[in-house]
Protein backbone atom coordinates (compact mmCIF):
# COMPACT_ATOMS: atom_id res chain seq x y z
CA UNK A 1 0.00 0.00 0.00
CA UNK A 2 1.55 3.30 -1.27
CA UNK A 3 2.30 5.49 2.13
CA UNK A 4 0.60 8.27 0.86
CA UNK A 5 -2.65 6.43 1.46
CA UNK A 6 -3.94 6.81 5.30
CA UNK A 7 -5.57 3.62 6.03
CA UNK A 8 -7.83 3.37 9.52
CA UNK A 9 -5.86 0.96 10.55
CA UNK A 10 -2.27 -0.79 9.81
CA UNK A 11 -1.00 -3.90 11.10
CA UNK A 12 2.37 -3.72 13.52
CA UNK A 13 4.71 -6.29 12.20
CA UNK A 14 8.05 -7.69 13.88
CA UNK A 15 11.17 -7.55 11.39
CA UNK A 16 11.07 -10.96 9.70
CA UNK A 17 14.55 -11.65 11.43
CA UNK A 18 12.72 -11.72 14.39
CA UNK A 19 10.43 -14.35 13.23
CA UNK A 20 13.03 -16.83 12.31
CA UNK A 21 14.11 -18.55 15.65
CA UNK A 22 10.11 -19.21 16.05
CA UNK A 23 10.10 -20.35 12.74
CA UNK A 24 12.77 -22.76 12.93
CA UNK A 25 11.63 -24.05 16.30
CA UNK A 26 8.18 -24.57 14.48
CA UNK A 27 10.07 -26.64 11.83
CA UNK A 28 12.31 -28.86 14.14
CA UNK A 29 9.35 -29.62 16.03
CA UNK A 30 7.22 -30.31 13.22
CA UNK A 31 4.42 -29.35 15.95
CA UNK A 32 2.67 -26.90 13.69
CA UNK A 33 -1.33 -26.61 15.19
CA UNK A 34 -2.86 -28.48 17.95
CA UNK A 35 -2.43 -26.94 21.41
CA UNK A 36 1.63 -26.73 20.25
CA UNK A 37 4.78 -25.47 22.87
CA UNK A 38 4.20 -21.63 21.54
CA UNK A 39 0.07 -21.78 21.72
CA UNK A 40 0.67 -23.05 25.34
CA UNK A 41 3.43 -19.70 26.11
CA UNK A 42 1.23 -17.34 24.32
CA UNK A 43 -1.97 -18.37 26.89
CA UNK A 44 0.32 -18.04 29.92
CA UNK A 45 1.74 -14.37 28.78
CA UNK A 46 -1.63 -13.36 27.50
CA UNK A 47 -3.45 -14.79 31.11
CA UNK A 48 -0.73 -12.60 32.96
CA UNK A 49 -1.05 -9.88 30.83
CA UNK A 50 -4.59 -9.90 31.69
CA UNK A 51 -4.13 -10.76 34.89
CA UNK A 52 -6.62 -13.92 34.48
CA UNK A 53 -6.87 -17.52 35.41
CA UNK A 54 -7.68 -18.78 32.04
CA UNK A 55 -7.22 -17.60 28.42
CA UNK A 56 -8.21 -20.14 25.19
CA UNK A 57 -6.49 -19.03 22.62
CA UNK A 58 -8.56 -19.55 18.85
CA UNK A 59 -8.22 -19.12 15.63
CA UNK A 60 -10.47 -15.27 15.39
CA UNK A 61 -12.45 -13.68 17.43
CA UNK A 62 -15.90 -14.51 15.96
CA UNK A 63 -15.00 -18.28 16.57
CA UNK A 64 -14.27 -17.42 19.98
CA UNK A 65 -17.35 -16.24 20.58
CA UNK A 66 -18.98 -18.62 19.47
CA UNK A 67 -17.21 -21.21 21.36
CA UNK A 68 -18.05 -19.17 24.64
CA UNK A 69 -21.34 -19.52 23.95
CA UNK A 70 -21.77 -22.70 22.74
CA UNK A 71 -19.78 -23.85 25.68
CA UNK A 72 -22.47 -22.55 28.33
CA UNK A 73 -25.00 -24.69 26.83
CA UNK A 74 -27.41 -22.46 26.98
CA UNK A 75 -31.44 -23.46 25.73
CA UNK A 76 -30.96 -23.88 21.86
CA UNK A 77 -33.29 -21.21 20.34
CA UNK A 78 -33.08 -18.88 23.82
CA UNK A 79 -32.65 -15.34 23.55
CA UNK A 80 -29.64 -13.51 23.80
CA UNK A 81 -29.51 -9.50 24.45
CA UNK A 82 -27.08 -7.77 22.55
CA UNK A 83 -26.26 -4.12 20.94
CA UNK A 84 -27.27 -3.59 16.77
CA UNK A 85 -24.09 -1.02 16.90
CA UNK A 86 -21.06 -3.97 16.49
CA UNK A 87 -19.03 -5.23 13.78
CA UNK A 88 -21.72 -8.18 12.74
CA UNK A 89 -19.90 -10.83 14.07
CA UNK A 90 -21.30 -10.15 17.18
CA UNK A 91 -25.30 -10.98 15.97
CA UNK A 92 -23.47 -13.68 13.55
CA UNK A 93 -21.98 -15.77 16.31
CA UNK A 94 -24.99 -15.74 18.17
CA UNK A 95 -26.74 -17.40 15.06
CA UNK A 96 -23.69 -19.74 14.70
CA UNK A 97 -24.36 -20.74 18.35
CA UNK A 98 -27.85 -22.13 17.72
CA UNK A 99 -29.45 -18.55 19.79
CA UNK A 100 -32.06 -16.03 18.90
CA UNK A 101 -30.24 -12.27 19.15
CA UNK A 102 -32.15 -9.57 20.36
CA UNK A 103 -31.46 -6.17 19.42
CA UNK A 104 -31.76 -3.62 21.87
CA UNK A 105 -30.20 0.11 21.69
CA UNK A 106 -27.12 1.68 22.67
CA UNK A 107 -26.57 4.59 25.54
CA UNK A 108 -27.82 8.03 24.46
CA UNK A 109 -24.25 9.45 25.24
CA UNK A 110 -22.31 6.90 24.39
CA UNK A 111 -21.81 3.76 21.81
CA UNK A 112 -22.21 0.81 24.57
CA UNK A 113 -25.26 -1.04 24.53
CA UNK A 114 -27.96 0.76 27.64
CA UNK A 115 -28.60 -1.70 30.53
CA UNK A 116 -31.69 -0.09 31.33
CA UNK A 117 -32.89 -1.42 27.61
CA UNK A 118 -31.34 -4.94 28.54
CA UNK A 119 -33.28 -4.79 31.94
CA UNK A 120 -36.57 -3.49 29.47
CA UNK A 121 -36.26 -6.59 26.79
CA UNK A 122 -35.68 -9.39 29.48
CA UNK A 123 -38.01 -12.10 28.80
CA UNK A 124 -38.73 -15.67 29.96
CA UNK A 125 -36.88 -17.12 26.56
CA UNK A 126 -33.81 -14.96 27.49
CA UNK A 127 -30.54 -16.77 28.44
CA UNK A 128 -27.47 -14.67 27.86
CA UNK A 129 -26.58 -10.87 27.61
CA UNK A 130 -23.32 -10.17 24.89
CA UNK A 131 -22.51 -6.68 25.11
CA UNK A 132 -19.96 -5.19 23.31
CA UNK A 133 -17.15 -2.64 24.81
CA UNK A 134 -17.38 -0.61 21.84
CA UNK A 135 -13.98 1.03 20.74
CA UNK A 136 -12.36 -0.76 24.06
CA UNK A 137 -14.51 1.59 26.37
CA UNK A 138 -15.84 0.14 29.19
CA UNK A 139 -19.76 -1.10 29.17
CA UNK A 140 -21.49 -0.44 32.43
CA UNK A 141 -20.38 -3.81 33.71
CA UNK A 142 -22.05 -3.59 37.38
CA UNK A 143 -24.99 -2.57 36.02
CA UNK A 144 -25.02 -5.78 33.53
CA UNK A 145 -24.09 -7.69 36.29
CA UNK A 146 -26.85 -6.70 38.29
CA UNK A 147 -29.39 -7.45 35.49
CA UNK A 148 -27.75 -10.88 34.93
CA UNK A 149 -27.75 -12.05 38.70
CA UNK A 150 -31.57 -11.38 39.18
CA UNK A 151 -32.82 -12.56 36.48
CA UNK A 152 -30.11 -15.94 36.33
CA UNK A 153 -28.49 -14.61 32.89
CA UNK A 154 -25.33 -15.42 31.44
CA UNK A 155 -23.06 -12.74 30.25
CA UNK A 156 -20.57 -13.07 27.51
CA UNK A 157 -18.55 -9.86 26.66
CA UNK A 158 -17.35 -9.12 22.93
CA UNK A 159 -14.18 -7.06 24.36
CA UNK A 160 -12.91 -7.91 20.34
CA UNK A 161 -11.78 -3.99 20.45
CA UNK A 162 -10.63 -3.72 24.34
CA UNK A 163 -7.37 -5.67 24.79
CA UNK A 164 -5.16 -3.68 27.73
CA UNK A 165 -8.20 -1.96 28.70
CA UNK A 166 -8.47 -1.23 32.54
CA UNK A 167 -11.27 0.52 34.29
CA UNK A 168 -12.16 1.27 37.99
CA UNK A 169 -13.72 -1.95 37.89
CA UNK A 170 -10.28 -3.60 37.58
CA UNK A 171 -9.14 -5.45 34.67
CA UNK A 172 -12.30 -5.24 32.37
CA UNK A 173 -11.65 -9.23 31.02
CA UNK A 174 -12.10 -10.51 34.21
CA UNK A 175 -16.11 -9.42 34.18
CA UNK A 176 -18.99 -11.59 33.18
CA UNK A 177 -19.05 -15.67 32.42
CA UNK A 178 -16.11 -14.37 29.86
CA UNK A 179 -14.94 -12.38 27.20
CA UNK A 180 -13.87 -12.51 24.12
CA UNK A 181 -10.94 -10.94 22.46
CA UNK A 182 -10.09 -10.46 18.81
CA UNK A 183 -6.34 -10.53 17.30
CA UNK A 184 -7.21 -10.02 13.84
CA UNK A 185 -4.60 -7.88 11.90
CA UNK A 186 -6.06 -4.24 12.01
CA UNK A 187 -6.05 -4.74 16.05
CA UNK A 188 -4.18 -3.24 18.49
CA UNK A 189 -2.29 -6.88 19.80
CA UNK A 190 -2.55 -8.90 16.39
CA UNK A 191 -1.48 -12.61 15.23
CA UNK A 192 -2.56 -11.87 11.68
CA UNK A 193 -5.78 -13.58 12.87
CA UNK A 194 -6.54 -15.10 16.03
CA UNK A 195 -8.62 -14.19 19.32
CA UNK A 196 -9.17 -15.87 22.42
CA UNK A 197 -11.90 -16.56 25.31
CA UNK A 198 -11.00 -15.19 28.75
CA UNK A 199 -12.73 -16.41 31.77
CA UNK A 200 -12.09 -17.00 35.78
CA UNK A 201 -14.43 -20.03 35.45
CA UNK A 202 -12.24 -23.35 35.58
CA UNK A 203 -15.11 -25.30 34.22
CA UNK A 204 -16.32 -22.92 31.48
CA UNK A 205 -12.28 -22.76 30.20
CA UNK A 206 -12.42 -26.90 30.05
CA UNK A 207 -15.73 -26.66 28.18
CA UNK A 208 -14.22 -24.02 25.62
CA UNK A 209 -11.24 -25.96 25.50
CA UNK A 210 -13.02 -28.74 23.89
CA UNK A 211 -15.20 -26.72 21.91
CA UNK A 212 -12.21 -25.59 19.82
CA UNK A 213 -11.26 -29.16 19.49
CA UNK A 214 -14.04 -30.79 17.50
CA UNK A 215 -15.19 -31.73 21.74
CA UNK A 216 -12.44 -34.22 21.88
CA UNK A 217 -11.92 -35.31 25.15
CA UNK A 218 -9.64 -38.37 24.99
CA UNK A 219 -8.83 -39.97 21.19
CA UNK A 220 -11.96 -41.95 21.67
CA UNK A 221 -14.17 -39.81 23.35
CA UNK A 222 -16.14 -36.65 21.74
CA UNK A 223 -18.08 -34.24 24.53
CA UNK A 224 -20.16 -31.96 23.10
CA UNK A 225 -20.72 -30.53 19.23
CA UNK A 226 -17.35 -28.96 18.86
CA UNK A 227 -15.44 -27.30 15.77
CA UNK A 228 -12.27 -26.38 14.76
CA UNK A 229 -11.52 -23.11 16.56
CA UNK A 230 -7.76 -23.63 17.26
CA UNK A 231 -4.63 -21.22 16.66
CA UNK A 232 -1.50 -22.30 14.71
CA UNK A 233 1.39 -22.08 15.91
CA UNK A 234 2.54 -19.66 13.38
CA UNK A 235 0.20 -17.19 14.74
CA UNK A 236 1.01 -17.52 18.26
CA UNK A 237 4.74 -17.22 16.96
CA UNK A 238 3.72 -13.63 15.66
CA UNK A 239 1.69 -12.85 18.94
CA UNK A 240 4.80 -14.08 20.95
CA UNK A 241 6.48 -11.17 19.54
CA UNK A 242 4.24 -8.48 19.88
CA UNK A 243 3.20 -8.97 23.44
CA UNK A 244 6.53 -7.51 24.96
CA UNK A 245 5.97 -4.08 22.77
CA UNK A 246 1.89 -4.19 23.01
CA UNK A 247 1.99 -0.92 25.83
CA UNK A 248 4.44 0.73 23.86
CA UNK A 249 2.62 0.12 20.96
CA UNK A 250 -0.59 1.64 22.88
CA UNK A 251 1.36 4.90 23.85
CA UNK A 252 1.91 5.50 20.03
CA UNK A 253 -1.79 5.43 19.86
CA UNK A 254 -1.77 7.53 23.06
CA UNK A 255 -0.06 10.15 21.01
CA UNK A 256 -1.94 10.02 17.43
CA UNK A 257 -5.49 10.10 20.04
CA UNK A 258 -3.62 13.58 21.74
CA UNK A 259 -2.57 14.91 18.82
CA UNK A 260 -6.23 14.49 17.06
CA UNK A 261 -8.05 15.49 20.27
CA UNK A 262 -5.93 18.74 20.28
CA UNK A 263 -5.76 19.54 16.28
CA UNK A 264 -9.57 18.98 15.86
CA UNK A 265 -10.79 20.92 18.94
CA UNK A 266 -12.18 23.81 17.48
CA UNK A 267 -14.16 22.00 14.91
CA UNK A 268 -17.22 22.74 17.15
CA UNK A 269 -19.87 20.78 15.87
CA UNK A 270 -18.14 17.40 16.06
CA UNK A 271 -18.07 15.15 19.19
CA UNK A 272 -14.83 13.69 19.54
CA UNK A 273 -13.31 10.62 21.95
CA UNK A 274 -13.05 10.63 25.51
CA UNK A 275 -10.06 8.39 27.26
CA UNK A 276 -11.06 9.85 30.70
CA UNK A 277 -11.93 7.49 33.87
CA UNK A 278 -10.49 4.51 32.15
CA UNK A 279 -7.16 3.36 30.69
CA UNK A 280 -7.92 2.83 27.15
CA UNK A 281 -5.84 1.38 24.40
CA UNK A 282 -6.89 3.48 21.51
CA UNK A 283 -7.80 0.94 19.62
CA UNK A 284 -10.45 3.03 17.44
CA UNK A 285 -10.79 7.42 17.17
CA UNK A 286 -14.48 8.03 16.89
CA UNK A 287 -16.01 11.04 15.77
CA UNK A 288 -19.58 12.06 15.79
CA UNK A 289 -20.62 14.56 13.05
CA UNK A 290 -23.84 15.98 14.22
CA UNK A 291 -26.07 17.31 12.11
CA UNK A 292 -24.63 21.24 12.95
CA UNK A 293 -21.54 20.15 10.48
CA UNK A 294 -21.18 21.82 6.97
CA UNK A 295 -20.98 18.52 5.58
CA UNK A 296 -22.68 15.18 7.02
CA UNK A 297 -20.91 12.37 7.92
CA UNK A 298 -20.81 10.22 4.54
CA UNK A 299 -19.62 13.98 2.82
CA UNK A 300 -16.82 13.82 5.02
CA UNK A 301 -16.03 10.46 4.45
CA UNK A 302 -15.62 11.17 0.61
CA UNK A 303 -13.88 14.40 1.12
CA UNK A 304 -11.67 12.42 2.90
CA UNK A 305 -10.79 9.75 0.70
CA UNK A 306 -10.50 12.27 -2.17
CA UNK A 307 -7.40 13.45 0.16
CA UNK A 308 -6.20 9.56 0.64
CA UNK A 309 -7.19 9.17 4.19
CA UNK A 310 -9.28 6.36 4.49
CA UNK A 311 -11.76 6.73 7.47
CA UNK A 312 -14.52 4.13 7.87
CA UNK A 313 -17.91 4.22 9.49
CA UNK A 314 -17.52 2.00 11.69
CA UNK A 315 -20.58 0.81 12.15
CA UNK A 316 -22.58 1.10 9.13
CA UNK A 317 -25.29 -0.14 8.46
CA UNK A 318 -26.37 -1.10 12.04
CA UNK A 319 -26.58 -5.11 12.14
CA UNK A 320 -30.58 -5.02 11.77
CA UNK A 321 -30.44 -3.09 9.11
CA UNK A 322 -28.62 -6.19 6.96
CA UNK A 323 -31.39 -7.79 5.39
CA UNK A 324 -29.91 -11.09 6.11
CA UNK A 325 -30.99 -10.12 9.80
CA UNK A 326 -34.28 -8.70 8.90
CA UNK A 327 -35.88 -11.60 10.37
CA UNK A 328 -34.41 -10.89 14.38
CA UNK A 329 -35.21 -6.86 14.05
CA UNK A 330 -39.01 -7.55 15.74
CA UNK A 331 -39.66 -3.53 15.10
CA UNK A 332 -37.38 -2.23 17.40
CA UNK A 333 -36.67 1.36 18.13
CA UNK A 334 -33.37 2.13 18.41
CA UNK A 335 -32.91 5.24 17.70
CA UNK A 336 -29.36 6.11 19.57
CA UNK A 337 -27.73 3.09 17.54
CA UNK A 338 -29.44 4.59 14.32
CA UNK A 339 -27.87 8.25 15.30
CA UNK A 340 -24.82 6.79 15.48
CA UNK A 341 -24.73 4.44 13.01
CA UNK A 342 -25.20 7.49 10.67
CA UNK A 343 -22.95 9.85 12.43
CA UNK A 344 -19.93 8.12 13.55
CA UNK A 345 -16.46 8.52 11.25
CA UNK A 346 -13.38 6.25 12.09
CA UNK A 347 -10.41 7.95 11.74
CA UNK A 348 -6.79 6.49 10.77
CA UNK A 349 -5.29 5.38 13.98
CA UNK A 350 -2.29 3.25 14.81
CA UNK A 351 1.46 3.32 15.79
CA UNK A 352 3.10 3.97 12.45
CA UNK A 353 0.94 7.37 11.57
CA UNK A 354 4.08 10.30 12.15
CA UNK A 355 2.96 13.59 12.65
CA UNK A 356 3.37 14.59 9.00
CA UNK A 357 0.33 11.95 8.30
CA UNK A 358 -1.51 13.25 11.60
CA UNK A 359 -1.28 16.81 10.11
CA UNK A 360 -2.50 15.47 6.52
CA UNK A 361 -5.35 14.00 8.32
CA UNK A 362 -6.15 16.73 10.58
CA UNK A 363 -5.98 19.51 7.35
CA UNK A 364 -8.19 17.60 5.14
CA UNK A 365 -10.57 17.20 8.23
CA UNK A 366 -10.88 20.86 8.92
CA UNK A 367 -10.90 22.11 5.86
CA UNK A 368 -13.88 20.03 5.06
CA UNK A 369 -15.53 21.30 8.18
CA UNK A 370 -14.28 24.94 8.79
N1 LIG B 1 -16.69 -8.43 17.54
C1 LIG B 1 -16.40 -7.16 17.21
C2 LIG B 1 -17.01 -6.06 18.00
C3 LIG B 1 -15.51 -6.89 16.16
O1 LIG B 1 -15.23 -5.61 15.82
C4 LIG B 1 -14.94 -7.95 15.45
C5 LIG B 1 -14.03 -7.70 14.35
C6 LIG B 1 -15.26 -9.27 15.85
C7 LIG B 1 -16.14 -9.46 16.90
C8 LIG B 1 -14.70 -10.46 15.17
O2 LIG B 1 -13.30 -10.61 15.38
P1 LIG B 1 -12.44 -11.40 14.23
O3 LIG B 1 -13.17 -12.68 13.90
O4 LIG B 1 -12.29 -10.48 13.05
O5 LIG B 1 -11.14 -11.68 14.94
C9 LIG B 1 -12.21 -5.26 10.31
C10 LIG B 1 -11.72 -6.60 10.82
O6 LIG B 1 -11.73 -7.59 9.81
C11 LIG B 1 -12.49 -7.12 11.98
O7 LIG B 1 -11.61 -7.96 12.70
C12 LIG B 1 -12.97 -6.02 12.92
N2 LIG B 1 -13.79 -6.51 13.98
C13 LIG B 1 -13.71 -4.97 12.15
C14 LIG B 1 -14.19 -3.85 13.03
O8 LIG B 1 -12.85 -4.42 11.19
P2 LIG B 1 -12.74 -4.47 7.90
O9 LIG B 1 -13.67 -5.01 6.89
O10 LIG B 1 -12.83 -3.06 8.27
O11 LIG B 1 -11.21 -4.79 7.52
P3 LIG B 1 -10.37 -4.24 6.32
O12 LIG B 1 -9.76 -5.41 5.64
O13 LIG B 1 -11.17 -3.30 5.48
O14 LIG B 1 -9.22 -3.45 7.05
C15 LIG B 1 -9.30 -2.09 7.43
C16 LIG B 1 -8.03 -1.38 6.97
O15 LIG B 1 -6.91 -1.94 7.62
C17 LIG B 1 -7.75 -1.52 5.48
O16 LIG B 1 -8.31 -0.44 4.81
C18 LIG B 1 -6.23 -1.52 5.38
C19 LIG B 1 -5.79 -2.00 6.74
N3 LIG B 1 -5.29 -3.38 6.69
C20 LIG B 1 -6.16 -4.42 6.85
C21 LIG B 1 -5.70 -5.71 6.82
C22 LIG B 1 -6.68 -6.87 6.97
C23 LIG B 1 -3.93 -3.60 6.50
O17 LIG B 1 -3.15 -2.64 6.37
N4 LIG B 1 -3.48 -4.89 6.48
C24 LIG B 1 -4.31 -5.96 6.63
O18 LIG B 1 -3.86 -7.12 6.62
O19 LIG B 1 -12.96 -5.40 9.17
Amino acid sequence: MPKSELFVARPNLPEIEELLPLLESIWDSSQLTNNGPLVQKLSRQLESYFQTAHVTLCGNGTLALICALKSLKLPVGSEVITTPYSFVATASAIVWAGLKPVFVDIEEDGFNISASAIAAAVTENTSAIVPVHCYGKPCDVQAIQDIADHHGLSVIYDAAHAFGVDCDCGSLLSHGDASIVSFHATKVFHTFEGGCVVTKNTELKEQVDLAINFGFRSETEVDGIGINAKMSEFNAAIGLLQIDRVDDLIAARKKAHEHYNQALASVACVTLPSDKGYRSNYSYYPVLVSKECKLDRDALYNELKSFGVFARRYFFPLITDFESYKDFRKGNDLPNAQRAAEQVLCLPIHPSLDTKDLDRVCSAFTRALL
